[in-house]
C-alpha cells in the first residue's frame, strides 16, 4: 500500500476538489431549498397528518392558539361528524374569540360586535346575533385557556371558517379556513382555501376598541 503522502493529490488539485465539494454542497443545498419551496408554496397549507377522528367518548384534542392577531394553526383540519375537544389558548394581550361558522355567520357576528365597539363604562354589553346565526362561539381572555367539546356537523353545506370578530381583529388577520378531511388520510376535499376571506359587509375601523369578554355558550 502506498504511503498516504504519495497518493495525496497536489495542492492545486486538492483545492479544486475542495471547491468542487463546496459547489456540490451548495448545489445540493439549493436543490433542497427548491424542493422545500416547491412543497410549501406561499399560501399552501401544510400537509395533514393522518387524523383519527374523535368520538363522543373519546374526543380528538385540537389545540388552537390565539395571538394578536392570528390563529395558530392558520388552517384547522376537522373530520365531518367527529367530536373534538378544543383547547383555545389566548397567548395575546387582547381578548379574542373563536367563532366557527360559514360566511353568513361570520358576517352576522362582525355586524353585531361592531355595534358594540368602544362600549361605555358599565356592564358588559350582551352581543347577540339572529337565531340560527350563532354558530360555535367561545370568548377567551388574555392568558386564559378554554377547553370546549364540539361535534362537527356531519354534512357541511358551505365552507366553514374560524374567525374572531372583536372589532378590528378580522381585518387584522384573525381568520382561518376549516379544512374538512377524511379519517386517517390526507385531505379528501377542501371546501375552503387558505386565501383571505372576502371583506366583511360591516366596516369596523382597526383599533376602535375591544369588547369585554362575553360568557362562552
Ligand atoms: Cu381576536
Amino acid at each position: 500500500m502506498l504511503p498516504s503522502r504519495l497518493i495525496r493529490p497536489p495542492a492545486g488539485l486538492r483545492h479544486a476538489a475542495a471547491r468542487g465539494a463546496t459547489l456540490a454542497a451548495r448545489a445540493a443545498l439549493a436543490a433542497g431549498v427548491a424542493i422545500l419551496v416547491a412543497g410549501c408554496a406561499v399560501g399552501d397549507a401544510p400537509p395533514t397528518p393522518p387524523v383519527s377522528p374523535g368520538t363522543g367518548t373519546s374526543p380528538r384534542e385540537v389545540n388552537v392558539v390565539m395571538k394578536d392577531y392570528q390563529f395558530i394553526p392558520d388552517v384547522v383540519d376537522l373530520v365531518p361528524g367527529e367530536t373534538v375537544l378544543f383547547h383555545f389558548v389566548n397567548g395575546g394581550l387582547a381578548v379574542h374569540e373563536a367563532i366557527i361558522g360559514d360566511m353568513p355567520i361570520q358576517d352576522a357576528w362582525e355586524a353585531a360586535e361592531a355595534a358594540h365597539a368602544d362600549p361605555p363604562p358599565g356592564p358588559t354589553p350582551a352581543v347577540t346575533v339572529p337565531a340560527g346565526m350563532e354558530g360555535f362561539r367561545v370568548v377567551v381572555a388574555s392568558g386564559e385557556r378554554k377547553d370546549v367539546r364540539w361535534t362537527v356537523p356531519g354534512v357541511v353545506a358551505a365552507p366553514l371558517i374560524l374567525g374572531c370578530h372583536i372589532p378590528g381583529h378580522w381585518e387584522r388577520g384573525m381568520q382561518a379556513p376549516i379544512r374538512l378531511v377524511t379519517p386517517g388520510a390526507s385531505p379528501a376535499y377542501t371546501t375552503t382555501t387558505p386565501t383571505p376571506a372576502p371583506p366583511m359587509t360591516t366596516a369596523s375601523p382597526p383599533g376602535s376598541g375591544e369588547l369585554p369578554s362575553q360568557a362562552a355558550p
